[in-house]
């Protein structure tokens, strides 16, 4: 009996179609490759699970034991009052901001406990307790120091001003982040960074995060039963915590990550799962946290280790990364990338990947099970991210012995080398990408040696040949096929001249489609962006990073707010925010900061806010009044993209320069006139 219904369930077993699946051929080609083998992924998972109507709606509420309490939309829409409400009479306004400032408190609280991890390793670093690390990039600790009220100069008793000592500097900037998290007054200190035009409109409407830990908390403890029940007051505090992230726990997460790993400079890399290489050991790192992998990464370069491949019958080790751990190690390191988010089990399915290590953040528990068909070795390496699994192996990670952690890795998996089985099957595409931009280098690269400034860059958007800047970043979604939305709007964006900066999984698959390339420009972009990338030499896509790199993109924003002609605001400037395929709660964070700072932000797919109309007009239009961002959705990429560019030349518009097209470089004269 329990035969036949095995047999029946086989049959009648939903599984994905490749082509409908995703745009990339090795994708498409792993997903065949995967029903070949019987192996579920979670395209199949997609095909066969629908989503919650009433969830996606935002209006079902589960904070209480009375509930779920659903609300859905009727279909005919609200006539007349919404008299929709909940047992304790909650309406769908309260619940879909509940939901969503839920969701800003996971991404925050994910970006920022991240954060946390680096500054507590920056901390023994800078205490000497341990010798894994060490600060690479003093220049960077020196600049981030006064912003933290950390001094970088003292005066000896003639009054000369003298250099301090690098390791006080350091300890007491460890020291100084930390409270970050949990001061109990005052605000976080790199609000000051922002445009004042931007730091005076959170003040004005009450927005200043005071430290990062409590906004969290209190999106909890607003959201409990029976507290918060004004959906603007409720999103008050989402904008202060989702502040808290960007300017706060991600801001030092990268900015941490910096001094301690090396500020990343543009190199070439490769993406995609064409980058695993059948003779040698594969090792894939996954996750978020690049603390183990950087040593990962060093320990695999060792001579000794490479002989040690050798010796098992391997030609090197090949290391290659997914999702954001991917990111940074490939900003930093040039590790390429084996593929986005939705590839993380086909990566395994190519039966080449020896082992994959993982920290924290987008990792599918179905890895293990993908696994046991394979002789992988699956380790998890964080102390809050374990599987029930029991073909698991954990290896935990610590600072004060990370060296040793990373050398157990390495050699677990140049010794599982032996035992691959015949089903190798590794996609042969692959692409040349060039990552590791940043602020420094877009200055660098956009100013050069003696003019390192972004005043070229904001010639360039003022005389038209750069018409925007956009940020499109974020995941993939399995409800939507596979990079699709983000090459489309990515290729629509740059067709019309708008420059790109990217993060996270959009930076991934932008790479694995060529389109991180200085040739690009010639291929894909309007003239005008083509002749600025093919004079200085950059791709029209910048990948900055992973997603707490987004950071980055408030910092290049505010760069060029300050090098002046285009506002006081980030909101004056002719940009956008994208997240064509986004799923995480972390996503949703990025996207209320961006609005926060001012940025018009569009996300595809789907939001989880129409079963609330009110509610929705309210993140949609009227956030614009108050912080010149606001929110978006739009699920067609090529409506998506045009959405963006609309709001970019009304921006122009406003700016007076919607009709400067004279391809002629602004005088430091006529530059003076617009600033003034
Ligand atoms: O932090 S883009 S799927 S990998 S959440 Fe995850 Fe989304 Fe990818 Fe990086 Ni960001």
């Amino acid at each position: 009996m329990a035969e036949e219904k095995k047999e029946k369930a086989a049959k009648t077993k939903k599984v994905a179609d490749p082509k409908a699946a995703s745009i990339d051929t090795a994708t498409q080609q792993m997903i065949s490759r995967a029903a070949e083998l019987d192996i579920d992924t979670i395209f199949d998972r997609a095909v066969s699970m629908k989503p919650c109507n009433i969830g996606n709606q935002g209006t079902c509420c589960k904070n209480c034991g009375m509930g779920p309490c659903r609300l859905p939309l009727p279909k005919s829409g609200i006539e007349g009052e919404d008299n929709r409400k909940g047992l304790c009479g909650a309406t769908a306004n309260t619940i879909a901001a509940r939901n969503f400032i839920r969701m800003i408190a996971g991404g925050a609280a994910a970006h920022s406990d991240h954060g946390r991890a680096v500054a507590e390793v920056f901390r023994s670093a800078a205490r000497k307790e341990t010798d894994a690390y060490k600060i690479k990039d003093i220049h960077k600790l020196l600049s981030i120091a006064p912003l933290l009220g950390v001094e970088i100069k003292v005066k000896d008793e003639e009054g000369n001003e003298l250099d301090r000592d690098i390791d006080e500097i350091a300890l007491e900037v460890a020291e100084a982040a930390m409270e970050e998290w949990g001061k109990p007054e005052g605000e976080l200190k790199y609000l000051k960074r922002a445009p004042e035009a931007l730091y005076e409109k959170w003040k004005k409407f009450g927005v200043l995060p005071r430290n990062i830990d409590r906004e969290i908390v209190e999106i909890m403890h607003r959201t409990h039963m029976g507290v918060d029940q004004d959906y603007k007051n409720l999103m008050k505090q989402g904008t202060r915590a989702a502040l808290a992230d960007g300017w706060g726990g991600s801001m030092l997460a990268t900015d941490l990550q910096d001094v301690l790993f090396g500020t990343p400079y543009p190199l070439q890399s490769e993406a995609n799962l064409g980058v695993l290489k059948e003779d040698h050991v594969n090792l894939v790192i996954h996750g978020h946290e690049p603390v183990l992998s950087e040593i990962i990464v060093a320990v695999a370069q060792r001579p000794e280790m490479v002989e040690y491949a050798n010796k098992k019958g391997a030609k090197g080790i090949q290391l290659s990364g997914i999702c954001c751990t991917a990111n940074e190690i490939l900003q930093r390191h040039g590790v390429p990338l084996c593929g986005t988010f939705l590839q993380q089990e086909l990566a395994i399915i190519t039966g080449a990947v020896d082992a994959m290590v993982v920290d924290i953040q987008c990792i599918f528990q179905n890895l293990a099970n993908v696994a046991k068909c394979f002789h992988t070795k699956l380790i998890t390496t964080h102390p809050i991210a374990k599987m029930e699994q029991d073909n698991v192996i954990h290896i935990e990670f610590d600072e004060h012995h990370a060296v040793e952690d990373a050398e157990r890795i390495v050699k677990m998996a140049i010794d599982n080398f032996e035992n691959r089985g015949s089903e190798v099957m590794i996609p042969r595409q692959k692409n040349v990408q060039v990552a590791g931009f940043g602020v420094e280098s877009i200055e660098y690269h956009l100013g050069g040696t003696f003019r390192g400034t972004y005043y070229t860059l904001n010639d360039n958007i003022i005389n038209g040949r750069i018409r925007g800047v956009a940020g499109v970043v974020g995941c993939n979604n399995a409800r939507t096929k596979h990079n699709e939305g983000h090459i489309e709007v990515v290729k629509e964006l740059i067709k019309n001249d708008v420059i790109v900066l990217t993060t996270g999984c959009n930076g991934i698959a932008c790479a694995m489609e060529g389109l991180l390339t200085p040739e690009t420009a010639g291929v894909y972009c309007g003239p005008g962006l083509a002749e600025v990338c093919e004079t200085v030499g950059i791709p029209p896509v910048l990948h900055l990073g992973s997603c707490v790199d987004n950071s980055r993109i408030l910092l290049a924003a505010t760069e060029v707010v300050k090098a002046g002609g285009l506002g006081k605001d980030i909101s004056d400037l002719p940009a956008a925010g994208s997240a064509p395929e986004w799923m995480s709660e972390k996503a949703i964070s990025i996207g209320h900061y961006f609005v926060a700072s001012g940025v018009y932000t569009v996300f595809g797919v789907t939001l989880p806010v129409s079963g609330a109309p009110v509610f929705q007009k309210y993140l949609f239009e009227e956030f614009e009044k108050m912080y010149g961002g606001m929110w978006d959705l739009e699920v067609d990429p090529i409506l998506h993209a045009r959405k963006m560019i609309a709001h970019i030349d009304k921006k122009r518009k406003a700016l007076g320069i919607d009709k400067a097209r004279d391809r002629v470089l602004m005088s430091m004269e006529d530059r003076m006139k617009l600033e003034a």
